[in-house]
């Protein structure tokens, strides 16, 4: 019984409930040949704190690297520019579209496909992991 109990409070009395969910997420097909590629999402912190990404990448061995990025305006132009953390306050949601925030898949293994999922993971500097899979559409 006290074994239960117990059991039943680790659930119930867990300190904080972490969680970030991916919605819509695709995969940019571009033409064969083209190395990079970029995904967008919808990002939402549903927990009740503030979570750090840290790292994103692919699961499958299709592209050399994944990075955060945001394209910026600056004197020089547009450019984009590698976010080593990207902070989402609880309850907020962060869109990663064209022109924005993106993930940059750099250096693909072999010709994206489209209607292709392919699984990407984001890291927090918690230790969350976030699972999702994206589908490869033409721009
Ligand atoms: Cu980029």
């Amino acid at each position: 019984m006290i074994k239960w109990i117990s059991l039943f409070c680790a659930f119930v009395l867990l300190p904080c409930h972490a969680e970030l969910v991916v919605k819509d997420a695709t995969l940019r097909l571009l033409p064969p040949g083209v190395p990079n590629s970029s995904a967008y999402f919808a990002l939402e912190n549903t927990g009740d704190i503030a979570e750090i990404i840290i790292s994103a990448a692919v699961s499958t061995d299709i592209a050399r690297s994944v990075e955060i990025h945001k394209h910026v305006m600056d004197d020089d132009g547009m450019h984009m520019e590698r976010q080593n953390e990207l902070t989402i306050a609880a309850g907020q949601s962060i869109q990663f579209v064209p022109g924005g925030l993106h993930l940059m898949v750099f250096g693909l293994k072999k010709p994206l496909v489209e209607g292709q999922s392919v699984n990407f993971n984001l890291s927090t500097k918690a230790g969350l992991q976030v699972s999702f899979d994206a589908i490869v559409v033409r721009p």
